[in-house]
């Protein structure tokens, strides 16, 4: 049956469905409902209001993703024999998805060059073997990756140990994600987050949706977008792909909306992959031409207005056109929904930021909203929707190789601890480094570095060239059993929600709140922090400032940060009041900025061409399905784009024709890094025609290393490829 909405009875349907393989509906609905924040995106659920409520206590709010995740937590344990009947070649022809239902991980494992399996050791010799090794390393050949799943206290912890041992190679799942709305908010505004918060959409008469499927990705966000719509509201959805989920949403928690489904884009622009750039510059152009940029806003609250004024005028119609792929009267037409609306927002995701000009896309998107006075009052402003649940709070608690000035100074002075000076490596350097045998030590917090990494088959060689790698996970994924260390280790750990201390995390609009923590499902796994605590205490046992024996409390940690970390001050004593609060400077309902001089910066760009506009060939996106969470498979069908399988190219009739294929053809694909053959090449009219889509993390074999430099993040939207017929041509 082909699918015409997201959301919906199938929503509830596969609720229905999960909580047979959790044991039991009550059983998973008692665990969706526990007092922690939710697992998987960072739109900010439960906490103290409990599972299912959203930021403005909306209930119930459910995710199919964040019940795959609690699910996948609720699985039994993988017993030890398994290693030992399953050698690692065999583990590496298992999918994403298989690794994933293996179960969870509930003893330490050890993999040494020559071996063919993995095998069970104690957390003693696991201790032993690691903290041997960083002796006898040179602390800058280190790194320390996190992912945004773990806790603000875990990700403080650690980057704190790894630091006092002597090396800022510390970096997180950003650099792959929103690092260039960070970057790009902060020269704009001069802070990197959201301006707003999830009320301010009640406020809103419009919003911007750039490069994103929230539907999807973030679907508790079309409950606000559904009000929107139904008080007159406009949606103006901005992507390649005209998403089914983005056309109409059945929202789960709404009768009407269910049944009859909600429309959620009033207007949907399909630039080429990569056009938006050129795309913002000309709706800028086309609202000035209006006469409807606000003069007295600009000169009283924004910097450098001479010069974005000189780029608007003098960039052309024709490169606008050229560009972005989208016809000057189009672009007209959606400036002219803009240039009418009292309050509007700006939201984007990787659409935006997976391109070597993800900075410049995001200033463009500030500009835009600058320009018209809409960032700094209510119902309006800029809005990065983030990516994993606590990636936020992670970067806040200085997960960074650069700590902010106030949390060194403070470190410094409060606590007496020593820091290094040196300048760290973001994520994309560690694995050049690793490459060119100048790191030798790896120490990932949960995340898969191989799996979301561009160029696999580099990643898989440079995680392969270090002498150590330690990753501390609750299942298994591609990233363990590819590109193994001569020496590695893989510990198991608690979910959030099976600590036995509470937890803070750190939701996109800014508010840190407090996860209870529950019983252990499984025994084995350790908690994070404890497990940090414990390699502290045996490699930096003398270190000055650090008892690493009360730092096994979360509590004593969430002083630290209260202490040290700007804005977090009422962590402190979070766990008695179990009052979850909002991080100041960060919402700006005033034009009154973060910036030096309080006001906000304009930018201007030179556009790049668009890639990929040769014979025979094609701008690829490499995306999510539904199915999955990141480089976590889940499910191998997309219910939105109507797929049941992952190895596809979906590109349009014309495409296909143009290249001498026909739906349903195998095809190889072919970039300047690498090829994958015997893909099934599936028509697809919703995509605009000179692009195609495919599903990450297979397709990363074909995405280059080559980065944005302002935010180090790889163009994963961004691929040039060739698709030819195979040799084997039809399936
Ligand atoms: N179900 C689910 N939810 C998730 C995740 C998940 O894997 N699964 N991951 C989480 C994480 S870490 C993140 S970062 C977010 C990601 O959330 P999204 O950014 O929504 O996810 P992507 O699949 O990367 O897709 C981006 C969208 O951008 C469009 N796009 C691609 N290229 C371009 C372009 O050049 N311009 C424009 N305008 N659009 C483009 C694609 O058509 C697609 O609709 O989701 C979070 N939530
Ligand atoms: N081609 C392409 N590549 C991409 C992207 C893309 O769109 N296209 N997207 C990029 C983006 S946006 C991101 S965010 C990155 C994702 O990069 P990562 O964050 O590195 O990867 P994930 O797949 O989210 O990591 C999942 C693993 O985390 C572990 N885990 C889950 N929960 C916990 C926990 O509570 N504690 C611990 N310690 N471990 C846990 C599990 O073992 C699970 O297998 O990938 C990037 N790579
Ligand atoms: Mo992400």
């Amino acid at each position: 049956m082909k699918v015409g909405s997201g959301g919906g009875f199938r929503a509830i349907l596969y609720t229905w469905k999960k909580g047979r393989e959790a044991g039991g509906l009550w059983k998973l609905y008692k665990a969706m409902r526990t007092r922690n924040s939710c697992k998987t995106c960072a739109l900010g659920m439960g906490g103290q209001k409990g599972g299912m409520v959203n930021e403005a206590g909306s209930f119930p709010e459910v995710c199919k993703k964040s019940l795959q995740a609690m699910v996948a937590d609720m699985q039994p344990a993988i017993e030890p024999t398994f290693w030992k009947q399953n050698s690692i070649s065999e583990l590496r022809k298992l999918s994403p998805r298989e690794l994933e239902h293996l179960g969870r991980l509930v003893h330490p494992i050890r993999f040494r060059k020559g071996a063919s399996h993995f095998e069970t050791v104690t957390w003693q010799e696991a201790y032993g073997a690691i903290i041997e090794k960083l002796r006898q390393t040179a602390a800058d050949r280190t790194f320390w990756y996190f992912s945004g799943r773990s806790s603000n206290e875990a990700g403080f912890l650690l980057q704190l140990m790894a630091r006092v041992y002597g090396t800022n190679n510390i970096n997180n799942c950003s650099y792959y994600c929103h690092q260039a709305s960070g970057v790009g908010l902060q020269t704009a505004v001069g802070s990197g987050t959201a301006t707003v918060v999830l009320e301010d959409i009640d406020h809103a008469d419009c919003i911007f949706v750039i490069g994103g499927n929230p539907a999807s990705n973030h679907p508790r966000l079309m409950t606000s977008l559904m009000h929107l719509r139904r008080r007159g509201g406009k949606v103006v959805v901005i992507n390649p792909v005209r998403e089914t989920g983005m056309l109409k949403f059945r929202v789960p928690s709404d009768p009407v909306s269910l049944l009859k489904g909600s429309k959620i884009a009033s207007h949907y622009v399909q630039p080429h992959i990569g056009g938006d750039l050129a795309l913002l510059w000309g709706l800028a152009k086309a609202v000035s031409q209006l006469d409807a940029v606000d003069l007295d806003y600009l000169q009283q609250h924004c910097n450098d207005v001479e010069d974005w004024q000189h780029t608007i005028n003098a960039i052309t119609w024709e490169e606008i056109e050229t560009k972005s792929g989208v016809p000057r009267s189009e672009i007209e037409n959606i400036a002219k929904i803009y240039a009418d609306s009292k309050r509007c927002i700006f939201a984007w995701t990787m659409g935006i930021t997976h391109h070597a000009h993800g900075v410049q896309n995001v200033q463009a998107v500030a500009n835009l909203a600058l320009c018209r006075g809409m960032v700094g009052k209510p119902g309006c402003g800029l809005m990065p929707i983030r990516g994993h649940s606590n990636v936020q709070g992670i970067g806040s608690v200085g997960v960074t190789p650069k700590l902010k000035t106030q949390i060194f100074d403070a470190l410094q002075s409060k606590y007496q601890v020593k820091l290094p000076a040196t300048v760290g490596k973001d994520t994309l350097e560690c694995m050049e480094a690793a490459s060119r045998f100048e790191l030798s030590f790896g120490f990932s917090l949960g995340g898969n570095l191989f799996g979301s990494n561009p160029d696999s088959k580099f990643a898989a060689e440079a995680l392969s060239r270090l002498d150590m790698n330690v990753m501390l996970s609750t299942t298994m994924n591609t990233g363990h059993v590819n590109g193994l260390a001569a020496e590695t280790y893989i510990l198991p750990v608690l979910a959030r929600d099976e600590e036995s201390t509470p937890t803070t995390q750190e939701s996109m609009f800014n508010y840190v709140r407090l996860s209870d923590g529950g019983p252990r499902r499984l025994p084995g796994p350790r908690s994070e922090v404890e497990v940090i605590a414990e390699l502290g205490k045996r490699l930096l046992p003398e270190a000055s400032g650090i008892d690493w024996n009360t730092m096994q409390q979360t509590s004593t940690i969430r002083q630290w940060i209260a202490d040290v970390v700007p804005g977090y001050d009422q962590i402190a004593d979070i766990e008695q009041t179990r009052k979850e609060f909002q991080i100041s400077g960060r919402t700006f309902h005033e034009p009154d900025f973060a910036t030096d001089d309080g006001k906000a910066n304009l930018h201007t760009h030179t556009i790049p061409e668009l890639k990929g506009r040769q014979d025979k060939e094609l701008r690829l996106m490499t995306v999510r399905s539904e199915g999955q969470f990141n480089t976590v498979v889940y499910e191998e069908e997309d219910l939105y784009r109507n797929q049941t399988r992952r190895d596809i190219i979906l590109m349009h009739p014309d495409d296909l024709k143009r290249l001498g294929l026909e739906h349903e053809d195998l095809v190889d694909v072919t970039s300047d890094t690498g090829s994958l053959p015997n893909i099934l090449a599936r028509c697809y009219e919703s995509i605009r025609p000179g692009n195609a889509l495919m599903y990450f993390p297979e397709a990363n074999v074909l995405v280059s290393r080559h980065a944005d430099p302002a935010s180090k993040t790889p163009a994963f939207k961004g691929v040039v490829i060739r698709v030819l017929p195979s040799p084997r041509r039809s399936s």
